[in-house]
């Protein structure tokens, strides 16, 4: 059974609003296993790093600032396909584009508050994980239900 990880954080805003759980829930239910949990408030060179590939936009530094404002529920979650799965949970980007349903179209209207972040493929989500946590804080283990959802 192939099986890979994502990374998936509560942003602070999410965190703020009291949507951990609800995030949570809705990958817990949907079969998906947590691998890794920590509320973090990361700091400013954490979030260039995690997002460098938007350096040059012009909404880096808003992000940047929104990111490091408060604690984030920074998680990995594992299963088959989770990486597109997990954005599929999540919805698009921008809230008002997202499918009711999704969290964010369930749970926000701004793209500058949109409550949670995913992996966008299963390289980036390595490089992710690598960033966000140490080894030894994602577990590995076969959850008793296993065999009822796969
Ligand atoms: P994320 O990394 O948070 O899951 O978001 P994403 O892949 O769906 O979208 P990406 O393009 O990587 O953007 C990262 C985050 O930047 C903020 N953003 N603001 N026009 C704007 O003001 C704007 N566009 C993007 C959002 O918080 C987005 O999630």
């Amino acid at each position: 059974m192939t099986s890979e990880q994502t990374f998936i954080a509560v942003k602070p805003d999410g965190v703020q609003r009291g949507l951990v759980g609800e995030i949570i829930s809705r990958f817990e239910k949907r079969g998906f296993k947590l691998a890794a949990i920590k509320l973090i408030t990361p700091s400013k060179e954490h979030l260039e790093k995690h997002y460098e590939d938007l350096s040059d936009k012009p909404f880096f530094k808003g992000l940047i600032t929104y990111m490091g404002s408060g604690p984030v529920c920074a998680m990995v979650w594992e299963g088959r396909e989770v990486v597109k799965t997990g954005r599929m949970i999540l919805g698009a980007t921008n809230p008002l584009a997202s499918q009711p349903g999704t969290i964010r179209g369930d749970y926000a209207i701004d793209v500058g508050r949109n409550v949670c972040h995913g992996s966008d493929a299963v390289e980036s989500a390595k490089k992710e994980i690598d960033l966000w946590f140490k080894k030894e804080e994602v577990q590995s283990y076969t959850q008793a239900q296993h065999g009822w959802i796969y």
